[in-house]
C-alpha cells in the first residue's frame, strides 16, 4: 500500500530522571533516522515525542524529595528535551502529558468510551492507608516478595526477581507513605474489556502482520494473545494524573491509569502541533509507526490498539518496530544503580561528539537481541570506522583537490572501466540504504552507508592520484571529480544517521543539503565549483579518555557494592563466662614475611607484651610485609597453637572483613601499650 503521509511516534520517556544511551539506541536514534529519511524523500511526516509525566514513580520521587510532582516533571522534562535537541533528535513537537491539551484530549477519549458503554465497572477490595486517607496504588505498597523473600518488593512488581505481583500477594504489606500496615477497603474502578477485542486483535496481528512485524514483537503479541486477554483497569486511586470526569459517580480521588493516558499523549501532541492533526490519525492513507523499547510492546500492540478500536475513528499502527535492550559493559542499564551513560554527562566529556555516539548506538543497535555498549568498542568504532574510513576518505579527497586545483572541482574527463564500475556502484547505494531503512533494519542501513565511504577509499587507493599528478594531470582531474561525487553522495546518504556530519560535509563542499532523490547521481559537484576550507569530520578518541570512562563505571560499581552491604544477623547469645575465657590483647607486629609457596599467608612476629611470638595470618593478599611493621593489632593469645605450612602459629590476630572481602586490622585508635587486655 502506498501511504500519503506518516505519523511517527517515539515512546514518551517518564519525566522522573534524565535519559541515557539505552533510550537513544532503543528508540530515538532509529526513529530519528527513519524520519530524517522520510523527510529527505519529501514525504509528509510528523515526528511526535514528549514526556510521560504521570504515574506513581513520579509522585513517590516528589514525596521523597519534599517537592511537588509538578516540580519533578518540570525539572526532568527540561533536561530530557534538551538532551534530545543536542543529539539532533528532530521531533516536530516534543510535548508533555501534564499540559492542558493533553488533559482535555485524554478526558475526551475516556468520556467517549465511557458514554459508549465500553468500560466495565467493578468494585474490589484494595489496600488503604488510614492515616493518610488514601488508597494505595501499585508502588505505594511495599512488602516481602512471596517468591524470593525480597523485603522491598512493590505492589506491582518485585525488582529483585522480576515477578509481576498483585499488592495482595505481598507478605507483611506496608504503606510506602506512612509505613503503617494498610487496611482493606472497597473501591470502584473502570476496566477496558480486552477480552472483547481478543479475536479482532488475533486476526489483525497474527494474520495480517506476521510478515512485516519484527519477530520479537510478533512473538510477544502472540504469547499474550495465546494466554487469553483479561479486562484491565484503566483508573487508579491517585491524586496525580488526568482526573476522571467529576460527574461520574465514584470518580473522586481517581485518575486515569498512566498507561491509558500516555499513548493518548501522541494524539494530544499532534493536536498541539497542527490543526490538521486528524488526517494523521484518522485517514487510512496515513501510516502510523510506533518506535518503542521491548518493555512497551503489549501497551502499543494490544492495549492502545484496543483503545483506538473501541473509540472507532482512529487508524491502527502499521508497524511497531520495538528494539531489545542495550546493556552497558555486560550489565543491565539501571537508573537506581546509576549504571548508565547519561546523555548530558556524555556531552560534557565528549563535547560535539553527538554523531559518534549516534553511529555506535546504531551500528550496534539491539535490533534482534540485547546488545552491549562498551567503551572500548565505542573507541574502536570511532577510530577504525568513522575516522579511518569516512573521515579519511573525505579528507584525502578534499586535501588533494585543494592542493592540485585550488579547491575547484576539476572536470570529468575520459572514464575508464574502473571509473564506470565505480559510478554504477554509486548509483545503487540510495536504493539499498532506503530499502533497509524502510524495513527498519538500521544496522544494515548504516553499514551500507559506510560501504559507500569504503568504496571511495578503495577507489582512491587503487587510482593513486598523488602518484600520477606530475605525469597525467587530466587523469587526476577525473579521479578527484568522481571522488568528490562520492563525497556529495555521502552528504545526502549519511544525513539520517549523522546529521551533524552531513552539515559539516556540506559546508566543506560548499553545497546545500540535498534531497534523497539526488543521491546516486554523479554530477552533484559541478565542474569549476569552489570548495570551502577543509575541516575535520571526526577526531581520534585517545586511550586516556576511554580509561577515564571505564574508571567512572568501576567507581559506580564500587559505590553500589558498598550501598548494597547488609550486616549479617547476630549469632545466638552466649553467657559472660564463655566470653571471659577468651584472652585478647593489644599487640604490635615487629616482623613480617611471606610464607613461601602460598598466596595468602604471612608469617608475623608479634610483640604481645607477654612475649614475642609467631603468628601465621591469611592477609598476604591485602598487605605487603614491609608496610605493616609497627601495626597495632588485636591478638587472641590463648588460642591453642596450630601448625600451618610447617610453622607453629601461636595465636590469631583479629581482622574485620569489609563488604568486598578486604581484611582490615582491628586496633585501638589511641596509643595503648602492647599486652593491654581487650575486654
Ligand atoms: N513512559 C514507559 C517507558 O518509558 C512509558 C512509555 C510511554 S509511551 C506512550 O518505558
Ligand atoms: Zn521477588
Amino acid at each position: 500500500m502506498i501511504y500519503k503521509r506518516y505519523t511517527v511516534t517515539s515512546a514518551l520517556p517518564y519525566a522522573n530522571g534524565p535519559i541515557h544511551i539505552g533510550h537513544l539506541a532503543g528508540v530515538y536514534v532509529p526513529a530519528d533516522i527513519y524520519v530524517r529519511y522520510l523527510r529527505s524523500t519529501d514525504k509528509d511526516v510528523v515526528f511526535i515525542g514528549g514526556s510521560d509525566e504521570h504515574g506513581v514513580p513520579i509522585t513517590i520521587k516528589a514525596r521523597q524529595q519534599g517537592v511537588t510532582p509538578q516540580q519533578i516533571v518540570d525539572k526532568y522534562h527540561g533536561i530530557i528535551k534538551e538532551s534530545f535537541r543536542e543529539f539532533g533528535i528532530s521531533f516536530d513537537i516534543y510535548s508533555r502529558t501534564s499540559n492542558l491539551v493533553h488533559h482535555e484530549t485524554a478526558d475526551d477519549f475516556f468520556r467517549n468510551l465511557y458514554n459508549k458503554g465500553e468500560f466495565v465497572e467493578k468494585f474490589s477490595m484494595q489496600y488503604y492507608d488510614e492515616e493518610n486517607k488514601q488508597f494505595l496504588a501499585d508502588r505505594y505498597i511495599t512488602g516481602t516478595c512471596p517468591h524470593c523473600g525480597n523485603e522491598k518488593a512493590y505492589g506491582d512488581q518485585c525488582e529483585k526477581c522480576g515477578t509481576t505481583l498483585n499488592a495482595t500477594d505481598l507478605i507483611n504489606p506496608r504503606s510506602a507513605i506512612s509505613g503503617n500496615a494498610p487496611v482493606m477497603k472497597e473501591t470502584r474502578h473502570w476496566f477496558l474489556p480486552l477480552d472483547k477485542y481478543e479475536s479482532f486483535l488475533r486476526h489483525w496481528i497474527l494474520d495480517t502482520h506476521k510478515e512485516d512485524w519484527k519477530t520479537n514483537v510478533y512473538g510477544q503479541c502472540k504469547s499474550w494473545l495465546d494466554q487469553g486477554l483479561q479486562p484491565r483497569a484503566v483508573t487508579r486511586d491517585l491524586d496525580w494524573g488526568v482526573k476522571l470526569p467529576s460527574e461520574i459517580e465514584g470518580s473522586e480521588g481517581k485518575v486515569l491509569y498512566v498507561w491509558f493516558d500516555a499513548p493518548i499523549g501522541y494524539i494530544s501532541a499532534t493536536k498541539e502541533l497542527t490543526p490538521e492533526w486528524e488526517k494523521y490519525w484518522k485517514d487510512k492513507e496515513s501510516k502510523l509507526v510506533h518506535f518503542i523499547g521491548k518493555d512497551n510492546i503489549v501497551f502499543h500492540c494490544i492495549i492502545f490498539p484496543a483503545m483506538l478500536k473501541a473509540e472507532g475513528s482512529f487508524i491502527l499502527p502499521d508497524n511497531v518496530p520495538a528494539n531489545e535492550f542495550m546493556n552497558l559493559e555486560g550489565d543491565k542499564i539501571s537508573t537506581s544503580r546509576n549504571w548508565a551513560v547519561w546523555l548530558h554527562e556524555y556531552l560534557t566529556d565528549f563535547p560535539s561528539r553527538q554523531d559518534e555516539l549516534r553511529y555506535v548506538l546504531c551500528a550496534n543497535a539491539p535490533e534482534t537481541k540485547d546488545n552491549d555498549f562498551t567503551w572500548k568498542d565505542y573507541q574502536a568504532k570511532n577510530n577504525n570506522e568513522l575516522l579511518a574510513i569516512f573521515g579519511n576518505f573525505v579528507n584525502r579527497t578534499l586535501v588533494l583537490t585543494h592542493k592540485y586545483f585550488n579547491g575547484i572541482v576539476p572536470e570529468l574527463g575520459e572514464v575508464n572501466d574502473n571509473d564506470k564500475n565505480t559510478i554504477e556502484e554509486i548509483n545503487a547505494f540510495p536504493q539499498r540504504i532506503a530499502s533497509s531503512i524502510e524495513n527498519y533494519r538500521f544496522r544494515e542501513a548504516i553499514n551500507e552507508m559506510m560501504n559507500l565511504a569504503r568504496l571511495g577509499n578503495k577507489y582512491l587507493t587503487e587510482n593513486e592520484p598523488w602518484k600520477i599528478f606530475k605525469t597525467d594531470e587530466n587523469r587526476v582531474k577525473t579521479i578527484l571529480n568522481i571522488s568528490l561525487q562520492i563525497c556529495a553522495n555521502l552528504s545526502i546518504l549519511c544525513e539520517p544517521f549523522l546529521p551533524f556530519t552531513a552539515g559539516k560535509l556540506c559546508t566543506m563542499l560548499n553545497i546545500n543539503q540535498q534531497k534523497w532523490e539526488n543521491a546516486g547521481k554523479t554530477d552533484l559537484m559541478k565542474e569549476a565549483h569552489q570548495l570551502s576550507e577543509v575541516g575535520l569530520l571526526f577526531q581520534k578518541i585517545e586511550d586516556a579518555e576511554i580509561e577515564m570512562q571505564i574508571q567512572k563505571l568501576l567507581d559506580t560499581k564500587k559505590a553500589n557494592e558498598e550501598a548494597a552491604f547488609v550486616a549479617k544477623a547476630a549469632k545466638t547469645n552466649i553467657e559472660y563466662d564463655d566470653f571471659a575465657k577468651i584472652d585478647l590483647r593489644v599487640g604490635c607486629i615487629i616482623e613480617a614475611e611471606k610464607v613461601p609457596k602460598t598466596k595468602k599467608l604471612l608469617k608475623l612476629k608479634i610483640d604481645t607484651g607477654i612475649d614475642q611470638r609467631t603468628v601465621v595470618s591469611g592477609i598476604a593478599e591485602f598487605y605487603e610485609p614491609e608496610n605493616i611493621i609497627g601495626q597495632k593489632v588485636s591478638i587472641l593469645v590463648n588460642l591453642a597453637p596450630k601448625n600451618l605450612k610447617g610453622i607453629e602459629s601461636q595465636g590469631m590476630i583479629l581482622m574485620a572483613e569489609d563488604h568486598d572481602g578486604k581484611l582490615c586490622f582491628v586496633s585501638p585508635t589511641l596509643e595503648v601499650k602492647s599486652g593491654s587486655e581487650i575486654k
